[in-house]
């Protein structure tokens, strides 16, 4: 089976699991774990920022990134295809009781404008911003990236507001490797930056906030909170210490594969796909359903027959993602696939 529903699917290698297995741990509620405060000042120093806090998931460092920042009430700028919005379970009004302000951005970019015209006026009557969210690469947006200018542009808007800002960098390494921008570049303008190491990095759990230490404290008290306090987490901050120093060069290859993928995509009729706008490792594309026949859910499973797993991300739209799991070889193999499915 070649799975390309998300770079989430990715298993540890023999050498990440052995890596694992050797790992020296202690209880990281305690401060204790030696493999995890290694893996956090790694991260800190990686992305330039003077703290970092290893949590369980991506969503969790959103949240705590979000609760750390903002009271109940407050407004959050996102936009609106972002994981915040769309996929976190209504977290950030649940947990952070705050409302999110969506402003629809191009493949998920959001412009200066935009977010300027979005802040809200301090006065005693309108809600307050206190937060701007973006995300890099955008998800939903097809794996699109942002210019540093534009990141820098926006950070210049919030800066003039004194409104902090966090940046979703689930996939932030696969806008390193696409744009050649270094992490901390695209980080500065940032109070927060969450960035997860068990997608494309391959790591079979963890994310990372980064910040500066006030708020990284702040972060842990409410990771506690939230339930997120893990113990001899080492076993875990291990893999994420070895994906970082074996598997963020090799995100290239991924983006390789998708663009491969994306020029076979392109040549069937009733797929509706720019090469152009695939840069780094998700493609979403359209495909004109009518004329097949047959709905989402039919590809889904007939792909699935003849060996191809990917995901739908709306009636007529689809998102495959590639990994460090999926070869050449197996990317020509689903084109081929794809080929037959969609020319029924
Ligand atoms: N994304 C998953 C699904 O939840 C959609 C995927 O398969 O792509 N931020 C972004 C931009 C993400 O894409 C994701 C996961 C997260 C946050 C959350 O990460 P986890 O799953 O670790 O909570």
């Amino acid at each position: 089976m070649i799975d390309l529903r998300s770079d989430t699917v990715t298993k540890p290698s023999q050498a990440m699991r052995e890596a694992m297995a050797a790992a020296p741990v202690g209880d990281d509620v305690y401060g204790e774990d030696p493999t995890v405060n290694r893996l956090q000042e790694m991260a800190a120093t990686l992305l330039g920022k003077e703290a970092a806090l290893f949590v369980p998931t991506g969503i969790m460092a959103n949240q705590l990134s979000l609760r750390a920042q903002t009271q109940p009430g407050d407004e959050v700028i996102v936009e609106s295809r972002s994981h915040i919005v769309r996929y976190e379970q209504g977290a950030a009004a649940a947990l952070a009781g705050v409302q999110l302000h969506w402003v629809t951005g191009q493949r998920g970019l959001l412009t200066p404008e935009q977010v300027e015209a979005a802040i809200r006026p301090k006065d005693s009557y309108s809600i307050q911003t206190k937060l701007i969210c973006l995300e890099n690469t955008h998800n939903s947006g097809g794996g699109s990236c942002y210019a540093l200018s534009t990141i820098e542009q926006i950070g210049k808007v919030a800066q003039t507001h004194a409104i902090p800002m966090h940046l979703d960098g689930a996939r932030l390494f696969n806008a390193v490797a696409a744009t050649g921008v270094p992490a901390a570049d695209y980080a500065r303008p940032f109070k927060t930056v969450s960035f997860c190491l068990s997608k494309g990095l391959g790591a079979p759990v963890g994310s990372m906030i980064v910040s500066d230490q006030p708020t990284i404290e702040q972060a842990r008290r409410f990771r506690r909170m939230y339930g997120g306090g893990m113990r001899q987490a080492g076993i875990l901050a291990a893999a994420g210490i070895y994906a970082l120093e074996h598997n963020i060069t090799r995100l290239k290859e991924d983006h390789e594969h998708a663009r491969r993928l994306a020029l076979v995509l392109q040549k069937i009729p009733t797929v509706s796909l720019d090469v152009h706008s695939v840069e780094t490792n998700i493609l979403v594309f359209d495909v004109r359903l009518q004329s097949l026949g047959r709905s989402a859910a039919d590809i889904i499973a007939a792909l699935k027959q003849a060996g191809v797993l990917i995901n739908a991300l709306g009636e007529t739209t689809f998102r495959a993602v590639t990994h460090l799991d999926v070869s050449a070889q197996d990317i020509d193999e689903a084109g081929q696939v794809f080929a037959q499915v969609l020319s029924r």
